[in-house]
């Protein structure tokens, strides 16, 4: 981790920046203060892999002048995970010519489509939730409509899509962030926490689908799409190992703690 791995973006150096500068007093968020309100926990690393870019559609026969194409920009977990356990809102800011072109996208998945006939950059600022206690970050996308080849025809059913993973590096996550969060699957945790354990993964109850608009990416009208990042993929494996282990853990503890007991039970029943 640490490493760079978008190929578009410098993500890594503006995180490794952002990590210095949370060193100043006047970089936490608001509500954090007093400092020692926040409990950091030492030794552990939380990252978040996640994957943005756009795909974008020809429209072929429906196209006109100004809106050639219909394209979506987002912001998605690496293994499509719901990245709103830690990302509060995302700001996208599109180019000047379309109406309101600062889109602000309060939970998840962030994501916005929009019709338009050029190519240009778009910012995307991750606010976090408060407990987090980490600054915003900035992402930038080259929105791209053409194939690279541009000497076949344009169609209408493969579209274009540009990727680029990368990971949010929390170090020493704050003692709330790492309890709530810590068994998520978007998150990954590394370094042991001493003294710290994190509860039990809750089996992700998503029963109640109908009701509540999901923040995952996992059927995704989209998601035929979306592009395979091997570093996800291993880091999800890893995820769910660990959270394994993690269960096994806490199984063998309630097993010594209840041996524990009935052998003190003994102890006193024989002293008598
Ligand atoms: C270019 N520098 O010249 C770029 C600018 C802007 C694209 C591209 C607006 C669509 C709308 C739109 O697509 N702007 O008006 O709704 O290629």
């Amino acid at each position: 981790m640490g490493k760079k791995l978008g190929e578009q973006t410098d993500l890594n150096s503006r995180l490794q920046r952002a990590k210095t500068a949370r060193v100043a007093d006047n970089e936490y968020p608001p509500n954090s203060h007093p400092k020692n309100q926040i409990r950091r926990v030492k030794d552990v690393e939380i990252a978040i892999p996640i994957v943005y870019g756009t795909v974008s559609f020809w429209l072929g026969k429906k196209a006109d002048e100004y809106h050639s194409h219909k394209w979506t920009v987002y912001i998605r977990g690496a293994t499509n995970e719901d990245l709103g356990v830690a990302i509060k809102r995302v700001v996208f800011q599109l180019h000047p010519s379309f109406n309101n072109p600062t889109r602000i996208i309060e939970a998840a998945p962030f994501e916005l489509s929009e019709t338009g006939w050029g190519e240009f950059e778009i910012s995307m600022t991750i606010y976090f939730h408060s407990d987090v206690a980490e600054k915003q970050i900035e992402l930038f996308h080259h929105l791209k409509l053409y194939p690279e080849d541009e000497s076949g025809p344009q169609s209408t059913k493969k579209p274009v899509v540009i990727e680029s993973y990368d990971e949010i590096v929390i170090a020493q996550p704050t003692e709330s962030f790492y309890l709530r969060a810590g068994n998520h699957p978007a998150i990954v945790v590394s370094g042991a926490s001493t003294g710290l354990s994190l509860p039990p993964p809750s089996g992700i109850a998503n029963d109640n689908f109908s009701e509540k608009k999901r923040g995952d990416t996992k059927e995704h009208a989209l998601g035929q799409w979306f592009l395979r990042h091997s570093e996800a993929d291993e880091l999800a494996q890893l995820t769910a190992a660990r959270q394994q282990i993690q269960h096994h853990i806490m199984k063998l503890r309630r097993q010594v703690t209840s041996i524990e007991a009935e052998a003190q039970r003994m102890k006193s029943n024989s002293g008598q």
